[in-house]
């Protein structure tokens, strides 16, 4: 050993020499155990990629997959027999675990899952028949086969006395440091060789499915675990940093307050804001047999201020998510959910903005008050009041709850009562039925999805269809409760105008996120041939191919400004995101800005950068997919240079780290 120090020379060459004679067939022999855990498990992993980010085959994650095995598996020699055989199963019924609990949160959430969404669990429980329904499939059970193999394993090589044979053989301890050195070096040379990007994106764990296709699941779940226990302890580390670069952050910031012909347009007016459940773009655009999906806001949008090229930026908080980044324009957090996780946080929000000019605020939903935190959550926000289940009546239930005809008719009454009380009002009333899994709602209303319709192909043409197979579908049932969803926000503007409440309000509606249609329905409708009765084939001219881009930017939600007293009629294209909510309203309504708002007021700009939490963002022009590191233009005439796609992702990415801090560190104590 000395010598080797002496001369490192030698110490290679006894390296080479050794794995030169290295007996493979007796470490085989003597290594069975080991080697089903590894290829067992390593199966797993690459089975796990193939329900989700589907790179199975690539190498980078296939040798940090073995390498970790490898790794972990190594400890096992510190144990003697059959105790290796617990040791595995530990730790394969763990790694099982991994795979299964993330290819069912994949299902719905199209992502990974991470140690600090813990503690959004109990939401989960509120929602359950959404799970059941819609994430548990037979293919997430599928990697139980792994625990099953090992055991019957160990089960034959006891039967063949291995332990016994194997234990007289093998040197424990080298064995052990032999194999835990092989991958920490593996380890090292592969960090070594990775790309800056892939660096970064490791080091951040917001692009989860990058990260995943790139460092494999279980690289991935450790990773995740040392980021959660880091932002645990987070508030004792790295404040300073992220406070200077908060600081120059908003010390560069343009803090110019342009006017426009909007300025001021409904200042001082009563505000309701409509939460609408999973409603999406889309269906705005479908009638069947002449009967429009959505005549209510398609009749609103007609006449009001209609966004529509307006964008939710949700992260796992979906609902909640959506709440935040409209009401104080800071993104979501990706690690845990900002309402679950940092409800005692300080945030500048709609609310406060509004109190100070004179405003009463109060939010409406018939769930639960502590579904999402909100209990907790609105008061944090600044609402005045929060009327959650406890304040209805439960007199017609749909799927999760209070239906929404039944909560917008109690509503009323209770705004009448706050408008008696108060000079100035500001609601936001969260709705229910239009959420998956799209319950039954033909007692209500009827859409006979079988007639025959017309689609705006994503190209912008239209077609006509007849929509047989629509019925027993998702999209079906989706489109049956979007159009109840649609009903009650009619019957609920009407009741509104009965009591005079319309005078003098303002009516917001904007979809919450997107309804996580699958990609297989939303073919089958823009390739619909309805002479056949069946699906276009790929190869047919007219099929239109539903790729990445289009389902995500299909995923486009509505957000319509409205009042009785004034007729606008305006449609605004020009990209926009949650976070530019509430500096848009600022403008409309007159009241104060939140100086932290990383959105803009989108009458002000003929372009505008919409990020999003994975990393990736959308531009007019320009669809930028984070986890490719690859985009689409979206418009004949766009061009994008390299420059644009690197500046851009630098500022999404500033954005998501700057909302990171806020919300870790709590920077917006005291301001
Ligand atoms: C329930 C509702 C649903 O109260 O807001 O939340 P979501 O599942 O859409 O996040
Ligand atoms: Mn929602």
């Amino acid at each position: 050993m000395k010598n080797n120090i002496k001369n490192p020379f030698n110490y290679f060459t006894n390296i080479i020499n050794n794995i030169k004679n290295f007996d493979y067939r007796q470490y085989t022999k003597t290594n069975i155990l080991f080697l089903t855990f590894i290829i067992s498990n390593l199966i797993n992993a690459c089975l796990l990629r193939f329900f989700t980010v589907h790179n199975y085959f690539e190498l980078r994650p296939l040798i940090a997959d073995i390498t970790f095995l490898v790794l972990i598996g190594a400890f096992a020699y510190l144990f003697k027999g059959k105790k290796q055989y617990r040791y595995f199963l530990a730790i394969s019924i763990l790694l099982t675990l991994i795979c299964i609990i993330n290819s069912a949160y994949y299902n719905y959430y199209t992502s990974f899952t991470s140690f600090s969404l813990l503690s959004t669990l109990s939401q989960l429980a509120g929602v359950t028949d959404a799970v059941s329904k819609n994430v548990l499939s037979i293919k997430d059970l599928l990697f139980l086969w792994q625990p099953i193999c090992l055991t019957v394993v160990h089960k034959k090589l006891i039967k063949k006395n291995y332990y016994h044979r194997a234990q007289k053989i093998e040197e424990k301890e080298k064995r052990f440091s032999r194999t835990l050195a092989f991958s920490i070096v593996a380890f090292a040379i592969f960090f070594i060789t990775c790309s800056t990007t892939e660096l970064s994106r490791f080091y951040k764990q917001w692009n989860r499915e990058f990260t995943v296709s790139r460092f494999g699941i279980y690289t991935y779940q450790v990773n995740d675990l040392i980021k959660t226990i880091h932002s645990s302890f987070a508030s004792s580390f790295g404040h300073d940093k992220a406070l200077e670069e908060f600081n120059e952050f908003y010390e560069n910031k343009d803090k110019k307050v342009i006017k426009n012909k909007y300025t001021d347009i409904f200042k001082d007016k009563n505000i309701l804001m409509i939460h609408a459940e999973s409603m999406q773009k889309f269906p705005m655009d479908l009638s069947f047999n002449g009967k429009e999906v959505t005549p209510n806001l398609n009749k609103l949008a007609k006449e009001g201020l209609f966004f529509s090229n307006f964008y939710a930026q949700v992260s796992t908080g979906t609902s909640s998510d959506t709440e935040f980044t409209l009401n104080t324009s800071l993104m979501p957090i990706n690690n845990g959910t900002v309402f679950v996780s940092y409800w005692n946080r300080n945030y500048i929000s709609l609310q406060k903005q509004l109190k100070k000019s004179g405003y009463y605020t109060f939010s409406m939903h018939a769930n639960n008050a502590t579904f999402w935190n909100r209990l907790v959550m609105h008061k944090q926000l600044g609402y005045d009041d929060f009327f959650a289940k406890d304040s209805y009546v439960l007199d017609d239930m749909i799927g999760l709850g209070l239906s929404d005809v039944s909560f917008f008719n109690q509503s009323v009454q209770k705004i009448k009562e706050i408008s008696e009380k108060h000079d100035k009002f500001s609601g936001t009333l969260i709705t229910l039925t239009n959420h998956t899994p799209f319950y039954d709602v033909s007692e209500y209303t009827n859409l006979d999805v079988t007639m025959k319709y017309k689609i705006t192909n994503p190209d912008g043409s239209m077609s006509d269809a007849t929509a047989t197979y629509l019925e027993n579908t998702t999209l079906g049932s989706y489109l049956k409760s979007v159009h109840y969803a649609d009903y009650a926000i009619g019957e609920f503007i009407s009741a509104l105008d009965k009591e005079g409440l319309l005078d003098n309000t303002v009516i917001i509606i904007y979809g919450d996120h997107d309804a996580r249609l699958s990609y297989d329905d939303y073919i089958k409708m823009y390739n619909y041939d309805p002479s056949t009765d069946t699906i276009l084939d790929e190869s047919d001219p007219n099929y239109v191919d539903f790729d990445y881009y289009k389902y995500e930017l299909n995923r486009k939600v509505p957000l319509i400004i409205w009042t009785k007293d004034q007729t606008i009629g305006e449609e605004i294209t020009t990209a926009m995101g949650m976070y530019d909510v509430l500096p848009t309203m600022a403008n409309l309504f007159g009241f104060e800005n939140s100086p932290y708002a990383l959105g803009h007021d989108i009458m002000n700009l003929d372009d505008n950068l919409v990020s999003f939490p994975n990393g990736n963002w959308l531009t007019n022009n320009i669809y930028y997919n984070a986890q490719k590191d690859e985009f689409s233009l979206l418009n004949d005439t766009s061009v994008a240079s390299q420059e644009d796609i690197i500046n851009n992702s630098k500022k999404a990415d500033e954005m998501l780290s700057i909302s990171q801090s806020i919300i870790l560190y709590d920077l917006l104590k005291d301001k």
